[in-house]
């Protein structure tokens, strides 16, 4: 069976475990989020490719959920003693090996997917990792600071200033003009099945979504697509998912977030067993809904809700 993932940083990486776990013998092809790239001391730095890569590789920090295990920072902290920061980004000795190595071989004239590959080489993920664009896309955010408008890095906004100001726009600034990366299309087109884990809406698939051909690719593989709902109890479970989807108007609800998807791309929809009163709504704007446990406590539990979102693949297949 071949798969095709739309994954951000940790709700996505968590979710492939459980997936790999469920359909160990499938060809997934993770298709990921580079609006979280960020430029720091003249490395290029990629979230969200890197927590998956270390979540299905084995050298995630578990408890964060992002960055290294068993991390040290003497270099952050070396920087900082020259004044050279930003020290609000915790970069860790190990990680920033990966992103020497990504930025010598961007600078060799590599491609991004190229370099992800190499990367991979490395850390065996399980899965084939590709990112959405090999072109630049950087997620800003439109922030009011103290009455003035500003736009800011996604980071910034996330890590820095931890979601706390009013976000009133978020652009994914190059994405108009960025191009699938090689093999995106190709993998979508290939597909038995297409699935959206717990990942942000707004700023990881939404990025995603944002590159032009990606979507209308989804929308005419003519096979199921299935999404998990990132919100739990009218809440994001870990994160500021609330705070990016009323800056595109979007209600934190499971069936808000499905609605804002839409029928033209989603076939299915997994909400969580306390939302079960929105699975009517869901189902009301043309999406196949069912309500299971859809909280990412252990492997086995993720595991179940990879095998309940390929089950409804069959329901509306
Ligand atoms: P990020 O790039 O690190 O922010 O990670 P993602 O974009 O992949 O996913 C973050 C989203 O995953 C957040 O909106 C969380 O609410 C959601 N999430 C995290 N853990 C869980 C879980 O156990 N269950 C569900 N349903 N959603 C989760
Ligand atoms: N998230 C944080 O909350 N604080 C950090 O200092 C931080 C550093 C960091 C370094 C490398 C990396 O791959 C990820 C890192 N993250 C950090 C997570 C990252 O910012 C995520 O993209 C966002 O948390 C949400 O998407
Ligand atoms: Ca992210």
């Amino acid at each position: 069976m071949r798969i095709v993932v739309l994954a951000g940083g940790i709700g996505g990486a968590r979710f492939l475990r459980g997936l790999k776990r469920t359909v160990p013998d499938a060809d997934i092809t993770v298709i990921g989020n580079t609006g979280d790239d960020i430029h720091l001391f003249g490395l290029k730095v990629c979230p969200d490719l890197d927590t998956v890569m270390y979540t299905l590789g084995g050298g995630i920090n578990e408890e964060q959920g992002w960055g290294r295990a068993d991390e040290t920072f003497h270099l952050k902290e070396e920087l900082a003693a020259y004044g050279v920061g930003p020290e609000w980004f915790g970069l860790g000795d190990r990680d920033f090996a990966t992103h020497i190595v990504r930025t010598q071989m961007i600078g060799a004239g590599y491609p991004l997917s190229a370099v992800t590959e190499a990367l991979c080489d490395r850390w065996k993920p399980g899965v084939r990792l590709i990112p959405m664009t090999d072109d630049r896309v950087e997620t800003h955010v439109a922030v009011d600071l103290d009455g003035e408008r500003r736009a800011v890095h996604f980071q910034e906004y996330w890590v820095r200033l931890r979601a706390s100001v009013p976000a009133e726009a978020i652009v994914p600034v190059g994405a108009e003009q960025a191009k699938p990366a090689p093999g995106v299309l190709e993998a979508i087109a290939a597909a038995d099945v297409i699935l959206f884990p717990p990942s942000n809406p707004v700023v990881s698939v939404g990025t995603i979504l944002a590159v032009p051909g990606i979507r209308e690719a989804i929308a005419d593989a003519g096979v199921p697509v299935v999404g998990l709902s990132p919100i739990v109890g009218d809440a994001p479970v870990r994160g500021m998912a609330d705070k990016v989807l009323a800056a595109i108007g979007v209600e934190s609800t499971a069936a808000a977030v499905a609605e804002h998807y839409g029928s033209g791309l989603l076939d299915g929809w997994l909400v969580d067993t306390v939302d079960e009163g929105s699975v009517a709504r869901v189902e009301a704007a043309g999406i196949r809904c069912r309500a299971v446990p859809l909280m990412m406590t252990d492997l086995d539990a993720t595991a179940r809700m990879a095998r309940e979102a390929l089950t409804l693949a069959e329901e509306v297949r």
